[in-house]
């Protein structure tokens, strides 16, 4: 692979290198002229003294002119520095210490009429999936509420569907959305695509958040979905936004994309204008009976790279590891904690497909010294700024 050399990178983001043409990853620099930071890049609030109370949220300029060959000039740079400056944004816009968790349950299983070659779900695919029906109003309650005491923040709901229909299963939706929202977590949902007014309509029975992927890159995507397009997945997000309610969209790595795939995924998030506020990660779980079940495993190196760029092009985002974590190492996950993570879906489910579960993740966390979020991120901001 042709990576930049440093003299590279200092001809193309100047003399000292640190400084890109939109001072992405120039932020020690800008909070020392702020007089805020004290150059190590501890302007957020971490757990030390003096970081306690200070603002976290101040820093480097937010950017959406990237272009391909910025991002792949980052996802290249020498690895220590790529971990640096991913690590420096990082702390301008979050606490480097705190991990969100949100929970997921399929709502909806099985049976969709779409063929995503990655997923157990789809109804073109013989994974011995089971399916059923919109799940009952108690039972997703009792679910959340274990998700609650367990210590998530958000609880995203998945249906295996292409789009909503309007009728007694999105009624049902709305009122399970109206359910979890009344205790108090965030609530997610994942639905396929949304109309106009079906947006509007979860947004008011207390949706906060919709997970739409658009999985890879434009280019690429043709070889993994045919049954819609990028532009129906863009429609859909461009709903959601316009529906008031805040976007999680990611994507899917280990599906035979190249690492340009990566970056072009990467490049369509990050010219979003907001970012998505969340942008999960998925490594891909081959599951038996898909199409991608063959793919080859990512090289975890490539995927701390890919963490640690969206960090850097998404400054404000969440960076959410997603699918595909019983297959990395604690070291990995410290990797990409450091180079910028600070989510991950808790449990030992995902939607059909296991996940690492709580113990394991609260070792986890113990042995990195991290902790995790006990309301959602954005409650705790606020709570600290009315004290700061
Ligand atoms: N049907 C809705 C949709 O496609 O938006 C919601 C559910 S779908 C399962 C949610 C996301 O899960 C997909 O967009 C994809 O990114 C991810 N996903 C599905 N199967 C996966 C797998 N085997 N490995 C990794 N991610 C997967
Ligand atoms: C996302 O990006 N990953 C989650 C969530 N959004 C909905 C789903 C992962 C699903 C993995 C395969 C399964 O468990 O069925
Ligand atoms: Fe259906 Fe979503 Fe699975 Fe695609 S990813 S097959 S749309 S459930």
């Amino acid at each position: 692979m042709n990576r930049l050399s440093r003299a590279d990178m200092m001809k193309m983001f100047g003399s000292r290198g640190d400084q890109m043409e939109h001072n992405v990853v120039g932020g020690c620099e800008l909070q020392n002229r702020e007089g805020v930071g004290n150059g190590m890049g501890s302007g957020c609030r971490g757990s030390s003294a003096e970081g306690r109370g200070e603002r976290i949220g101040s820093g480097a300029p937010i950017r959406y002119s990237w272009t391909r060959e910025d991002l792949r000039a980052i996802y290249d740079l020498p690895l220590p520095e790529l971990l640096f400056r991913a690590q420096t944004v990082h702390r301008q816009y979050h606490d480097p210490l705190k991990v969100q968790r949100s929970t997921l349950l399929s709502v909806k299983t099985g049976g969709c009429p779409e063929n995503c070659g990655y997923c157990p779900q789809s109804a073109h695919h013989k994974t011995g999936v089971d399916r059923h029906p919109v799940l009952p109003l108690e039972f997703v309650l009792e679910k959340a509420n274990e998700a609650k005491e367990a210590g998530s923040t958000r609880f995203c709901m998945g249906a295996a569907w292409r789009e909503v229909k309007d009728g007694p299963d999105f009624d049902k939706i709305l009122e399970l959305v109206r359910g979890v929202h009344g205790m108090g977590l965030e609530v997610c949902c994942t639905l396929g695509m949304l109309s106009e007014s079906q947006a509007h309509r979860l947004k008011e029975a207390g949706c906060h958040a919709y997970n739409h992927n658009l999985d890879t890159s434009p280019e690429y995507y043709g070889e993994v979905i045919s049954t819609r397009t990028y532009d129906d997945r863009l429609r859909t997000l461009q709903r959601v936004r316009d529906a008031g309610i805040t976007v999680c969209c990611g994507g899917i790595v280990g599906m035979g994309e190249t690492i340009d795939d990566r970056i072009g995924l990467l490049l369509e998030l990050a010219k979003q204008n907001p970012h998505p506020e969340s942008v999960p990660l998925n490594v891909l779980v081959k599951v038996e009976g898909t199409p991608l079940a063959g793919s080859d495993t990512v090289d975890p190196i490539e995927f701390v790279r890919l963490v640690a760029t969206a960090r850097i092009a998404m400054p404000r985002s969440m960076v959410r590891l997603s699918a595909g974590r019983l297959s990395m190492s604690d070291e990995l996950h410290a990797l990409c904690f450091f180079a910028g993570a600070n989510s991950l879906f808790a449990g030992d489910k995902l939607l059909t497909t296991a996940n690492p579960g709580e113990d394991h993740d609260v070792t986890l966390m113990q042995r990195l010294g991290l902790s995790f979020f006990e309301a959602s991120p954005r409650e705790e901001w606020s709570m600290a700024a009315a004290v700061g």
